[in-house]
């Protein structure tokens, strides 16, 4: 299998509409979970480019489905975080529609990236992702993120009680553990890169 150069990506656009969106193709795989879960860290140290995407504190950061290029075929997508109770119901409809939008027509989207902080693992808004990727037989990793905060055997329990937790949904999601901080689980979510970048 190919190895993909993450450090050559670069910002293509942010879209809040529709009709914004780029081409529909190639492959893309995006990012997507709950607020704060860590997407844009995660895609900052995937890239080991810093300022990439931008992180925050404070839930909410992410406010537009922002498009990032390897090459003129293949691209990564991080997505705004679900499950923010301050924002304002107008905006968060908004956002629902165009993000079942995108993940349901979307042809060029190959897998998606479930980010998941490791100590409150799949949530109601998680399971739903799975639901629906499951009627679209799309894959989902799921990278259980903040893995610096708990020790080896925590790590290990979580995993293992993800794993089983997914079983039921469908046979295409596999789980990692993940940290921004000290690189953990960095080259196994690379290869579930590599590998879903290659369907084009
Ligand atoms: N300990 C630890 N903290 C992390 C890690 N990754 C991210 N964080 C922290 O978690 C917070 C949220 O990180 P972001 O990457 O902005 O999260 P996000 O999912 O993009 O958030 P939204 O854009 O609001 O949906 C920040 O304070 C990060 O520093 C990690 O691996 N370990
Ligand atoms: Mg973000």
């Amino acid at each position: 299998m190919n190895t993909l150069n993450y450090n050559r990506i670069q910002f293509l656009l942010s879209v809040n509409h529709r009709a914004q969106l780029p081409p529909d193709n190639g492959a893309e795989v995006a990012f997507s979970g709950r607020s704060n879960a860590g997407k844009s860290s995660a895609l900052n140290s995937i890239t080991g480019i810093k300022g990439l995407a931008r992180t925050s504190k404070t839930p909410g950061r992410t406010q537009l489905i922002n498009f990032f290029e390897l090459d003129s075929q293949r691209r990564l997508v991080d997505l705004p975080g679900y499950g923010y109770a301050k924002v304002p119901e107008a905006i968060k409809h908004h956002w629902e529609k165009l993000l079942t939008q995108y993940f349901t027509e979307r042809q060029s989207l190959k897998g998606i990236i479930l980010l998941v902080d490791i100590r409150h693992p799949l949530k109601a808004l998680d399971q739903q992702m799975l639901e629906w990727s499951a009627s679209r037989h799309l894959p989902i990793h799921i990278l259980l993120t903040k893995a610096d905060k708990l020790n080896y055997g925590a790590i290990k329990k979580t995993l293992l009680e993800t794993e089983a937790a997914v079983k039921p949904f469908h046979p295409w999601i596999t789980v990692q553990p993940f940290s921004s901080f000290n690189k953990t689980g960095l080259d196994e979510v690379k290869q579930k890169l590599n590998e879903w970048l290659q369907i084009i």
